[in-house]
């Protein structure tokens, strides 16, 4: 008799987004790009199902609501990709929630932050995140996922 196997599936990857990223594409162009974060999230799942993997994309302006997305990666994500925009530069909050996952965290910034302002210098999630991605725009993101893809890859 033929051998049953089970596949599991891997859990998907969390992209989650802080404030006023649901502006991308509509003011600042010059800044952030043309690029909407509706496209953006259509360029991640298509990238990340080339590698046989899923997404959930989330936005919020809310500190409190991306603490909860980043709990909820945290039993039902294999990884996270963390644009936490402005949040980034002020986020204990958010640094402390991703210190207590056990999966990767990739942080994405659409521009390159050491070109910019000094304020901006600083992201206290870099702390807790397994690699940064910045400067490269919306292919940032896509990068992101490859990354990701590759490290689960090595880690299975
Ligand atoms: O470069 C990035 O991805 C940033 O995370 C974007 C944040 C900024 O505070 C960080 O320093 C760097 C800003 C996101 C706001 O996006 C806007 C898009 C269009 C119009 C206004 C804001």
């Amino acid at each position: 008799m033929a051998k049953k196997t089970s596949k599991s599936k891997t859990l998907p990857i969390y992209i989650l987004n802080g404030p006023n990223l649901n502006l991308l594409g509509h003011r600042e162009p010059e800044v952030y790009g043309y690029t909407t974060l509706a496209e953006i999230e259509k360029m991640c799942a298509a990238q990340a199902a080339g590698h046989g993997l899923s997404i959930i994309f989330h936005q919020s302006n809310h500190e409190g609501e991306i603490v909860d997305q980043l709990q909820e990666a945290r039993t039902s994500g294999s990884a996270v990709i963390i644009n936490p925009a402005g949040y980034g530069h002020t986020s204990i909050a958010i640094l402390d929630t991703i210190q207590a996952l056990k999966i990767p965290v990739i942080e994405v910034h659409l521009s390159n932050l050491h070109k910019r302002e000094s304020y901006r210098h600083l992201s206290y999630v870099s702390k807790g995140a397994t690699g940064i991605i910045m400067g490269l725009g919306a292919q940032g993101y896509l990068r992101a996922v490859d990354a990701v893809a590759q490290i689960l890859k090595v880690s299975k």
